[in-house]
């Protein structure tokens, strides 16, 4: 037993986190209870800039003040209907994604991996009633390293074996080939004829902010084409303003309007997955987009969700677009990120503790001189959080760096001088 007066409120909070809430994370000892654009406070009043967004999904800024208002002012009118009548919110926020990303359709849901599962049918569906494939012969074509969720059909073509392990039986029809390998994708699919997609994050997140070639996208756009397969971009992590431009996708063109210019760096999915920041960061929402020709196999009574698109979801989601294009998010994550980037390398070419950086716009990761399975990262993230900033390693020797992209130039250097501090003290003397 804990004696409560002996103990602060962080510890009192965290013993009943790990006394009555499944062990399924290992979070950073912080228990919060405030955010506020770029910052949280934690329970003892202490203040934190948030390098990690919820893994990317306040890329809008902590209860950025246009999304609050959609969420409840939409929350006290109408909040739930079910699909099973329509309502007046839908629509519309149907009508601005589908305008915002250039798709004729968009099928709506809650979580990523719902999002990619609802991909994953609509590509199967689209196999055997599209390209005339048999039933259940269907393939997608997937990358090693990959991250898109944690349903049990989506571990079943994990490489993670810790997310995999145990889970089984798997999902069969799944096909593994390298990361940012465009000859193994040609490969793949010249050699299997059932293959209806190709299923990419265009940068591998959980891999570590793993950054494939420029033409890596455009390329395998272009071999699904070729093929007549589907490329299906997960945007869960990447989209919506974090890399730079609008999506990962767009490449170099920094418009806002995932404009459809052929640029060398631009790819155009056939199927678009997006979650996290289309939620703003306070509410679940997630959607497929995709033209009428591919949206069209699923028909009523086939695919669907209690939640997904409903009032409240729909607001949240207008608004969280609505604030990426009016508060520029995305020119500012490609501007910030370059400078971010630049005194972080400057840093590593005199450092022994840092030895890689990467990413793009404000998506960023550095490597740590460290083992795997070390605790250098670890200690060094504990040591970020006593100077006021919030990250967390991943992959051992990895760590994270996502700010809400609403932050500005000062606020991004005084965090670069965190890091760097905190880095010098690791170093050996
Ligand atoms: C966890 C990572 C980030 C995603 C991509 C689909 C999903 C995700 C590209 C599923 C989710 C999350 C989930 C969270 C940790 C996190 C993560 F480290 F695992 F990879 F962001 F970097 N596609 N990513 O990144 O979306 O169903 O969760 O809404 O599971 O621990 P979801």
């Amino acid at each position: 037993m804990m004696n409560p007066k002996s103990v602060s409120k962080t510890d009192r909070y965290i013993h009943d986190d790990l006394q009555y809430g499944a062990h399924n994370y290992h979070p950073l000892p912080v228990v919060l209870n405030r955010g506020e654009g770029i910052y949280v406070w934690d329970v003892e009043g202490k203040k934190y800039v948030d390098f990690l967004s919820a893994y990317s999904a306040v890329n809008q800024g902590h209860s950025n003040p246009t999304i609050i208002k959609a969420l409840t002012g939409q929350s006290q009118q109408l909040s739930l209907t079910s699909r099973a009548f329509h309502n007046d919110q839908f629509s519309q926020f149907a009508k601005l994604a589908t305008s915002y990303f250039s798709f004729d359709m968009m099928l709506p849901m809650n979580t990523g991996a719902e999002a990619v599962e609802t991909a994953i049918k609509l590509a199967r569906k689209w196999g055997v009633q599209k390209k005339g494939i048999s039933e259940n012969q269907a393939e997608i074509v997937v990358c090693q390293n990959n991250f898109h969720g944690r349903t049990t059909t989506i571990v079943s073509f994990s490489s993670d074996p810790v997310s995999q392990k145990d889970f089984g039986p798997f999902t069969p029809g799944f096909i593994t080939i390298p990361y940012n390998d465009p000859v193994a994708l040609e490969k793949v699919l010249q050699e299997r004829p059932n293959v209806v997609g190709f299923l990419v994050e265009p940068i591998q997140g959980e891999a570590g902010v793993n950054t494939p070639s420029d033409d890596f996208m455009r390329k395998s756009q272009e071999l699904c084409n070729t093929y007549n397969v589907l490329l299906m971009a997960d945007e869960i992590q990447t989209g919506i303003g974090r890399t730079g431009s609008l999506l990962a996708v767009c490449g170099d063109c920094s418009c806002e309007s995932s404009c459809m210019q052929q640029k060398d760096t631009y790819a155009r999915p056939d199927l678009l997955i997006l979650g996290k920041a289309l939620g703003g960061g306070v509410y679940p929402v997630s959607a497929v987009l995709a033209d009428r020709h591919i949206m069209e196999v699923i028909q009523p009574g086939e695919h669907g969700s209690t939640f997904g698109g409903n009032p409240v979801a729909s607001a949240v989601g207008m608004a969280s677009l609505k604030v990426i294009r009016d508060e520029k998010l995305a020119q500012n994550a490609r501007y910030l990120g370059k400078i971010f980037r630049k005194h972080l390398n400057d840093y590593k070419s005199q450092s022994d503790v840092l030895v890689g950086v990467r990413g793009r716009g404000l998506l960023n990761a550095i490597v740590i001189n460290d083992s795997e399975d070390g605790s250098l990262a670890w200690d060094i993230c504990m040591a970020f959080k006593k100077k006021g900033l919030l990250a967390k390693p991943t992959h051992g020797n990895i760590i994270r760096f996502a700010p809400p992209l609403v932050i500005d130039e000062a606020q991004l250097l005084s965090c670069v001088q965190i890091i760097i501090d905190t880095l010098g003290e690791f170093e050996p003397s």
